[in-house]
């Protein structure tokens, strides 16, 4: 089944709960005795990737140098889970093909837009709808969505330790965990 290691790839818009199932399926999986990391925007976009921003450009080099270390962390051995946007297709599929599709498990976060403008913890949406904050994903930059995910969460409406089981379905299912 590939890889000891593996990466899960969660891809959904800002406030859409990335980080929040991210976080619980890691407490999951240490439960079993597992070694994993989360690699999300408060580790990499604060050291690592500080000189990129949010036009197309910079994130298209924030999801290839995140897949990059993804890869040299599952070949560690570690399960790491990473928890950006990743709003655009070939991105994802570049990570796909760099980690081994058998070692990759896609998670698509799939909260609507309204809910997480409704959210806005960090008043970024608010922002983006007044003007003063180009490039917002979803709202002045886009969001695509993935064609055929591993799984696929509808978090607004299903609850954090449902969406741990869903994920620990696909990764028992596919990947002979
Ligand atoms: C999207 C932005 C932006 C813009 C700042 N667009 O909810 P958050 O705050 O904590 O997570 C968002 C994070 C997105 O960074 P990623 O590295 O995940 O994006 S990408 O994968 O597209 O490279 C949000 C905050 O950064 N943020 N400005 N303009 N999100």
């Amino acid at each position: 089944n590939g890889h000891p290691g593996k990466v899960i790839w969660f891809t959904g818009l800002s406030g859409s709960g990335k980080s929040t199932i991210a976080n619980a399926l890691e407490k999951a999986l240490h439960a079993q005795g597992r070694r994993t990391y989360i690699l999300d925007g408060d580790n990499v976009r604060q050291g690592l990737n500080k000189d990129l921003g949010f036009t197309d450009a910079d994130r298209v080099e924030n999801i290839r140098r995140v897949a990059e270390i993804a890869k040299l962390m599952m070949d560690a051995g570690l399960i790491v889970m990473t928890a950006f946007i990743s709003p655009f297709r070939a991105e994802r599929q570049m990570a796909r093909e760099l980690v081994g599709a058998v070692n990759f498990i896609e998670v698509f976060v799939d909260t609507p837009l309204e809910v997480c403008e409704q959210r806005d913890p960090k008043g970024l949406y608010k922002k983006a709808r007044s003007g003063q904050l180009p490039n917002m994903t979803g709202i002045n930059s886009p969001y695509e969505p993935p064609d055929s995910p591993s799984v696929a969460v509808q978090a607004a409406t299903t609850a954090t330790e449902k969406a741990v089981e869903q994920v620990m379905q696909a990764l028992s299912i596919s990947h002979g965990f």
